[in-house]
């Protein structure tokens, strides 16, 4: 059985190990209301700096998980954990290279009932993770649905996400792939600035993370959570 420690999540802040946050700011954030903390981050993620985020997370009820992407970061006591694969790059270390590596090396520390794949769509070629992964994200429409149908329908992915980090995405885009999608829990970040947004984002996708905007304007990044409560009301969600 898969974990599913993930599947009720609607709204989620994701931090950034290697990004300073203050107390106020991560006490705000964490009784948000929010349904779960995801720490992550594209470069500079160490084991300490991901043990210092998640015991001050930990203070809080708020679920927490971590997006494993680097063995030596493998810090225990998270809820759950994802590890990322980028469908879209020809850098095949992305894909599947790292995780072969990493498994042979310590699959068997791995706490496998709390661990979920998780398939990312890079569609913003200026973001971190398409530098660092290659990530071809200046993909038409039609080949970005093909890489989450292969995702979702030829490998049974548990998580897709599509990844617009930094930017706001094609939400036409996004409402097609879920249209599309026969299992996979669908993900969507990337530019999520405005309760407008996030209302936007959710009206498509199964979880809406909410970044960047947490470092900049904290207000915005709060009104996000209820945006994404009252969009699912309106869209005939059950609680
Ligand atoms: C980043 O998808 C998340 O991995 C959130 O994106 O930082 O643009 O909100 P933003």
């Amino acid at each position: 059985m898969l974990p599913l420690f993930y599947s009720n999540w609607k709204h989620v802040f994701k931090l950034d190990p290697d990004r300073p946050i203050d107390d106020e700011t991560l006490d705000a954030i964490c009784t948000s209301g929010t349904d779960a903390i995801l720490v992550g981050g594209s470069s500079g993620v160490t084991f300490d700096n991901t043990v210092d985020l998640m015991s001050r997370i930990r203070r809080y009820e708020v679920s927490c998980a971590f997006e494993l992407s680097d063995p030596s970061c493998g810090v225990p006591g998270f809820d759950g954990y994802f590890i990322p694969s980028v469908l879209n790059t020809k850098r095949t270390e992305w894909l599947i290279g790292h995780h072969v590596e990493a498994l042979r090396d310590y699959g068997h520390l791995l706490p496998w009932e709390s661990i979920v794949g998780e398939a990312y769509l890079v569609l913003n070629p200026d973001s971190t993770v398409a530098r660092i992964s290659g990530a071809e994200a200046n993909i038409s429409a039609n080949e970005a649905l093909a890489y989450s149908q292969v995702a979702d329908r030829l490998w049974n992915v548990p998580v897709l996400y599509v990844e617009y980090s930094g930017t706001f995405g094609d939400m036409e885009l996004l409402k097609r792939i879920k249209n599309n999608l026969k299992q996979a829990h669908l993900f969507y970040g990337g530019g999520i600035d405005s309760a407008e947004r996030a209302a936007q984002a959710a009206s498509h996708a199964d979880t809406v993370v909410v970044g960047n905007i947490i470092y900049h304007d904290l207000d915005a990044a709060l009104a996000t959570v209820s945006a994404v409560n009252l969009s699912l009301k309106e869209h005939g969600h059950v609680f």
